[in-house]
């Protein structure tokens, strides 16, 4: 089961419950009141839609799940292998090396929920960078109560350049016009097997050639998802929810930029797949 935002037969967007190949419509609901239930809640509130009609799936245009004035927000230096890519990016490398072993986590906003690209999206690069790169990650969806509810796959798209630059102007390498990128499905939480234990997998086509695949697991998170969370919200509040994405694991090699035209796909065990088609802006798809 997963919950979805898709196009109603009026283009406004609806949500549902998906359940196979079948989508159980929400009556008159957004994400965002879905967000603001406990996780008790939200559960009584799935099973029932679950009971009711459905329409088909393959009818159905699924945006990105995310709406209102629910935030993307992202955790950085979470894994070694962040820690070590950045560090040598970087001649501010102390930063990143004092972050991974700091207790109080990196955090940063990405976006708001208007300008996040769904599956199938073009985006992801801005002129002014040199090196662009996926950051394929598990995002935890966090209800207004500060408790995780679900998990959905996000690509934080990264101008690595900007940010090899000086590392204040993270900002700009981190938010900008098709920064950001969330699959359709979120999994509710309580349906994940070991979301400790999940497998990344990152594949990039090239001219109809791979030329980038990579895979990790969340297993060797150096933070727990809790733990996270917690500072996030140790001093603000999220009326309408946040999507927290949770750091990357697999990082190209140091020169390996992201060209227009390059497909990015992102799987994630139990989560599904994430695929972006690499441009300047955002596009289609949203
Ligand atoms: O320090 C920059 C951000 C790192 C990040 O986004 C990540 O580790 O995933
Ligand atoms: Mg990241």
């Amino acid at each position: 089961m997963s919950i979805v935002r898709y196009a109603g037969a009026d283009g406004r967007p609806e949500v549902g419950v998906r359940e196979n190949d079948r989508v159980h419509p929400i009556a008159g609901a957004d994400l965002v009141s879905l967000l603001r239930l406990s996780e008790g809640e939200l559960r009584q509130q799935l099973g029932a839609a679950a009971a009711g009609k459905s329409l088909p799936l393959s009818e159905l245009t699924l945006l990105a799940p995310i709406d209102g004035r629910t935030e993307v927000w992202g955790a950085g230096v979470t894994y070694f292998r962040s820690r070590e890519a950045r560090m040598e990016e970087s001649k501010f490398d102390r930063v990143y090396l004092d972050v991974y072993d700091a207790d109080r986590p990196e955090l940063f906003f990405k976006s708001v929920a208007w300008r996040v690209l769904g599956d199938g999206a073009r985006g992801g690069m801005r002129h002014d960078s040199t090196d662009s790169i996926p950051e394929p990650e598990v995002a935890i969806v966090v209800n207004s109560s500060a408790e995780i509810v679900g998990a959905v796959i996000c690509n934080d798209f990264t101008s690595r350049s900007i940010e090899a630059e000086n590392p204040i102007y993270l900002p700009q390498a981190k938010t900008f016009t098709g920064s950001c990128a969330l699959s359709s499905e979120i999994v509710p939480w309580g349906e994940l097997d070991h979301p400790d234990d999940l497998t990344i997998s990152l594949d990039i086509q090239r001219s109809g050639s791979t030329w980038f695949e990579g895979s990790a697991s969340t297993s060797a998170m150096k933070r727990s998802y809790q733990e996270l969370v917690t500072w996030l919200f140790a001093a603000m509040e999220f009326p309408d929810g946040v999507v927290l994405s949770t750091g990357t694991c697999i990082v190209p090699e140091l020169g390996q930029s992201l060209i227009e035209g390059d497909e990015v796909t992102v799987r994630v065990d139990q989560l599904g797949s994430l695929t972006t088609t690499m441009a300047f802006g955002g596009g289609a798809g949203r």
